[in-house]
């Protein structure tokens, strides 16, 4: 398993599936969502609406992710998952953490390859990039432990990444996994 952040837009990544930051209505925004929307064209939103008639009349909930394909993306696919929105009071870390896990989850279902996130919640829904950062990166390497103990629960998953949208922020993701990487080699040595 790779796991790696760089600076970009997501929306230019060639990988199986990228992850967006949306809202429960699934029905486009700003920031990263505006941004895929934009990308994909109109038919992620018929998609989206499709699937709120259908299997989601109430919306996405907060920690849960859904798929839609990926239209004129590169992307197969386009995985939608609501992080907590701290401005409301959503403070709790295991519903981000949960965005993580489910964008995760849903991945290796869909058989994807490669997976690129973006840092959920670090933009309009006001969680602090370095908390983020935390959460996702240990989400990735609870997959990175599950490929070596149980490889066939991975899937064809090889490759996470989480793509930032500035140096700030590729910062916070790359100090966060090189202290779980110092982490795991100390682990070793004991
Ligand atoms: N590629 C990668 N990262 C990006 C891109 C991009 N093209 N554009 C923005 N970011 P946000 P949230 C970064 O606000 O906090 C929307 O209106 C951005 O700099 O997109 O989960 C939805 O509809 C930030 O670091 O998502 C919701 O209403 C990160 O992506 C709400 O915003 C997430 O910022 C969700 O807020």
């Amino acid at each position: 398993m790779r796991i790696e952040a760089v600076v970009g837009d997501i929306t230019t990544e060639k990988v199986d599936a990228i992850v967006n930051a949306a809202n429960s209505t699934l029905l486009g925004g700003g920031g990263v969502d505006g941004a895929i929307h934009r990308a994909a064209g109109p038919g992620l939103l018929d998609a989206c609406q499709k699937v709120r008639d259908t299997e989601l009349p109430d919306g996405l909930p907060v920690g849960r992710a859904v798929a839609t394909p990926g239209f004129d993306l590169p992307a197969a696919w386009v995985i939608h998952t609501v992080g907590p929105n701290l401005h409301a009071g959503e403070d709790d870390p295991a519903l981000l953490r949960a965005c993580f896990d489910s964008s995760l989850e849903l991945a290796i279902q869909l058989g994807c390859t490669g997976i690129a996130l973006p840092a959920v919640s670090a933009g309009v829904y006001g969680w602090p990039i370095a908390r983020v950062a935390e959460i996702a990166v240990a989400a990735a390497r609870a997959v990175e432990r599950l490929a070596r103990t149980d490889p066939d629960a991975v899937g064809s998953l090889e490759l996470i990444r989480f793509v930032l949208s500035s140096k700030g922020n590729h910062e916070a993701f790359a100090r966060e996994l090189a202290r779980t990487k110092r982490d795991r080699s100390a682990q070793k040595l004991d």
